[in-house]
Order: C-alpha cells, then sequence, then structure tokens
C-alpha cells in the first residue's frame, strides 16, 4: 500500500512539475532573501512550508512558487534553494521529492540553517 501510496504521489508530482516547467524555470533565492516569513530561530531545508517535517506539501509549495513567481506567507523560501546553487528551481523540487521518496540525490534536505 505504502508503495502504491508513493508511486501515485511521484506521478502526481512529474505531472504537476511539467505544467509548472512550462510557466517558469526558477526563482532567484536571493531574491527571496528577505523574505523568511516566519518567526522560527532556525530553518530546515526542504521543510519549505516550515512545519517541522519535509513531506510531499513542501514540493508543492515550491511548485506552486515557480508558477506562481512568489512564496505564500508563512513559507521559508530560503529552505527550497536544497541544492544550494542560488536559485530556486524544479531541481530542488526534485530533490525534496526524492528526500520524501527516499531515494535519489536528496541535495542537503533535513540539514538545518
Ligand atoms: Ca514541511
Ligand atoms: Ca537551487
Amino acid at each position: 500500500m505504502k508503495r502504491i501510496t508513493k508511486k501515485i504521489t511521484a506521478c502526481f508530482v512529474s505531472a504537476f512539475m511539467l505544467c509548472a516547467g512550462t510557466c517558469a524555470s526558477f526563482i532567484s533565492a536571493s531574491a527571496a532573501n528577505d523574505a523568511i516569513q516566519t518567526t522560527k530561530a532556525s530553518h530546515t531545508y526542504g521543510d519549505v512550508n516550515d512545519d517541522g517535517a519535509i513531506t510531499i506539501a513542501d514540493v508543492v509549495c515550491v511548485l506552486n512558487a515557480l508558477k506562481n513567481g512568489y512564496f505564500e506567507s508563512g513559507q521559508c523560501p530560503q529552505a527550497a534553494d536544497v541544492n544550494g546553487d542560488g536559485s530556486i528551481t524544479n531541481e530542488d523540487a526534485t530533490m525534496i521529492q526524492n528526500y520524501v521518496l527516499s531515494k535519489g540525490n536528496t541535495g542537503r534536505c533535513g540539514q538545518k540553517f
């Protein structure tokens, strides 16, 4: 059952990423630098919605931000740059998805900053 859920999640996210990819390619992490919108003292790479866990919801946050061009209030854009290249792209979303699915390159997901 868990395996099927992971496959369904992966399909959903892949389809969403395909759609988001046609709308926007990246958001500059430096442009979002003044946008930490939570009051926590520390954050975790990959935990974009800052709820204390890295889940598929964080992947969706990144994809929505790529589509819309901005992060919602309460989200932590810096946590989205998991490959540390200074931009937030589909690659970051893929790495967070990999972390959720426990496979592939996860960048610095899970590290505190
Ligand atoms: Ca989260
Ligand atoms: Ca990045």
